[in-house]
């Protein structure tokens, strides 16, 4: 019971509905953090790791390892709402069949009503979500990617608004019965719903992820995404970095990247280059809107990383492999090493003689299968890592200087280059994507899978109306010379013989470095055809082994590959139908002039 009648009869509902045998307020608290993960301990689905206290690892069943998008749906009242790019399910239909799912569905379960919070709590670029929840698991990450209990409760008060997430992992228990191993349902009982005229979340059957997270991909990009279009800001699948110069100036940088281009390992990195600092803000979302002195302005809505474990090493990502060193993480489908420490392909520690492989079974190097999933997990605080941002909570959020949209594009696309204005940055975020296989190049070119500002699976609506709210941004922008710059970054550029031609990592910050450059006025810069571009020596190479021949490669435009590129985005166009924005048509045609001309 709260104060929040709205909220007690909606408790009440999902009660009667799914019949838990009891209910549980979270309060947020340690002890009731610790108290959760001695039950799931208890109950053989939790793993405490001697090697690391405060950490504990779990295995999901082998059908419930990631995200399901072909269970995802967008049930808008219209089919047209949802656009070419969601599954669509009528929202009546589809709330029989979850009712039916529902009933009776948390029988011998606990029902947990988990207040959060997406963003530092009470913060007017916040907003409050409720997850009923039938998973203490679910319950344990909550409170590590979000701000949960009590204090989020008491900003609700008895009439805030809060976005109702449901969640079960549809596996109801006979009486006596036990789980004997992770629970959750058959892939033709998932869905991951979305109710968008309503701002509402239906999760059933999956216990994964951002299944099962309801604060992540659900509310803070599909239903936010929604809400920022009707209330004028913006919900982005993006990494925020802070950068500090040597004279001590710092800017404040979002990147929109398709996964696998290393968008944690950018939002922690560390710079190669002397002087220069880079903290983290955020990994992985960005709530932005305009602030009093006319500039955009990006919170975190999270509070905790979700990130990959495979292939995350100290080389690969210092500062994430610190963080979860610091304790009070939880571990997803990784290996468990005889001493009780955890282990992944790609850790940078070579594979011991011996361990638990990520399905519970006997491994060693010689094994087929690898020891964790390519999708194994980390949960760890934010507020752990080493290069976390002091002002990383700041209520107002912090001013963006620059945008960063990139994917994984061995041709064509340059290493960097600027967009001429705000349309022209939203052209290129429409077009981004990364190519398909790492084969050879020739055989490649134009096969893109195109995902626009890494939001394809994440827009809660119609991806031209989208396109379109990105434009009205910007035209409706309180001084439009505020408004961040756009840049389109491409690490992975290879030459004819398949080499990648840039290092990466660390040395990416010469390229940040150049773009915060452009920021100030000082970077420079020559115009070219698909937008401003640094000069041969505008990217500092100081101590870097990339000869001018490389540079230059990296910075090349082969207008055939670009014509080639336009012809295929036209195609791409084409499936967004007949509401695509006229704007994005004509950037498209004045690309075309300026590579004929
Ligand atoms: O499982 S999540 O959706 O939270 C992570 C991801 O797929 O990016
Ligand atoms: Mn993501």
């Amino acid at each position: 019971m709260s104060a929040h009648k709205k909220l007690d009869a909606w408790v009440k509902e999902v009660t009667e509905l799914c019949q838990p045998d009891k209910v549980v307020w979270a309060n947020g608290s340690q002890e009731e953090y610790d108290s959760l993960m001695q039950l799931l301990v208890d109950a053989g689905l939790a793993t405490p790791l001697k090697k690391r206290p405060g950490c504990f690892l779990f295995r999901s069943d082998p059908s419930d390892v990631a995200r399901v998008e072909n269970r995802t749906y967008i049930a808008s009242k219209s089919e047209k709402d949802a656009g070419p790019t969601n599954n669509w399910i009528d929202p009546l239909e589809l709330k029989k069949t979850l009712t039916g799912l529902y009933t009776g569905c948390m029988k011998g379960r606990t029902l947990y009503v988990v207040p959060f919070s997406m963003g530092p709590v009470g913060s007017p670029l916040s907003k409050i979500g409720i997850e009923l929840t039938d998973s203490a698991y679910v319950v344990c990450n909550l409170r590590i990617t979000t701000r949960i209990g009590d204090p989020v409760m008491k900003v609700l008060g008895s009439d805030g608004e809060f976005v109702p997430c449901l969640h079960s992992v549809g596996k109801p228990l006979a009486p006596g019965e036990k789980d004997e191993k992770w629970p959750c349902a058959e892939m033709e009982n998932k869905y991951i719903s979305h109710f968008p005229e309503e701002r509402a979340i239906w999760s059933y059957g999956s216990g994964y992820g951002g299944n099962a997270l309801l604060g992540k991909k659900c509310f803070a990009l599909r239903i936010a995404s929604v809400q920022a279009r009707d209330e004028g800001w913006m919900a982005e699948h993006m990494l925020i970095l802070r950068i500090t110069n040597p004279k001590g100036e710092s800017y404040y940088v979002t990147g929109a990247f398709p996964s696998a281009c290393g968008k944690t390992n950018l939002a922690m990195l560390v710079p190669t280059i002397p002087g220069w600092k880079v903290e983290t803000v955020g990994d992985d979302i960005a709530w932005m809107r305009f602030g009093k002195d006319g500039r955009l302005y990006a919170i975190n809505p999270e509070a905790g990383f979700f990130g990959v474990a495979t292939g995350t090493s100290y080389e690969s990502n210092y500062n994430a492999m610190k963080t979860i060193d610091a304790g009070n993480s939880i571990f997803t489908n990784v290996g468990l090493t005889d001493d009780g420490d955890v282990w992944w392909e790609g850790i940078g520690t070579p594979a011991p003689a011996h361990l638990i492989d990520w399905k519970g079974n006997n491994w060693t190097p010689d094994s087929k299968d690898p020891a964790a999933h390519a999708n194994s997990r980390f949960t760890t605080p934010a507020s752990q890592c080493p290069v976390i941002a002091d002002d990383w909570e700041d209520p107002n959020g912090v001013p963006i200087s620059a945008i960063l949209i990139g994917g994984r594009r061995p041709s064509t696309i340059p290493l960097v280059h600027q967009s001429f204005d705000w349309n022209h940055g939203v052209f290129l975020g429409s077009i981004m994507g990364s190519e398909i296989t790492a084969a050879t190049i020739d055989a490649n070119i134009g096969k893109v899978r195109r995902d626009p500002f890494a939001m394809l699976p994440f827009i809660g609506y119609h991806v031209c109306d989208y396109l379109q709210h990105w434009f009205d941004i910007g035209a409706n922008a309180p001084d439009p010379s505020k408004l961040p710059k756009l840049f389109y970054v491409n690490w992975f550029r290879k030459d004819e013989s398949g080499k990648w031609l840039w290092p990466g990592y660390g040395e990416n910050s010469r390229v940040l470095k150049w773009v915060i450059e452009r920021c100030s006025g000082e970077g420079k810069a020559v115009t070219t055809e698909i937008g401003y571009m640094p000069t041969l020596d505008a990217i500092d190479r100081t101590g870097l082994d990339v000869s001018d021949a490389d540079m230059a490669e990296l910075l090349k435009i082969d207008k055939a590959q670009w014509l080639n590129e336009v012809a295929s985005i036209r195609e791409h166009y084409a499936t967004y139908g007949p509401t695509l924005p006229k704007e994005l048509t004509n950037q498209v045609d004045a690309l075309e002039k300026r590579l004929k001309g």
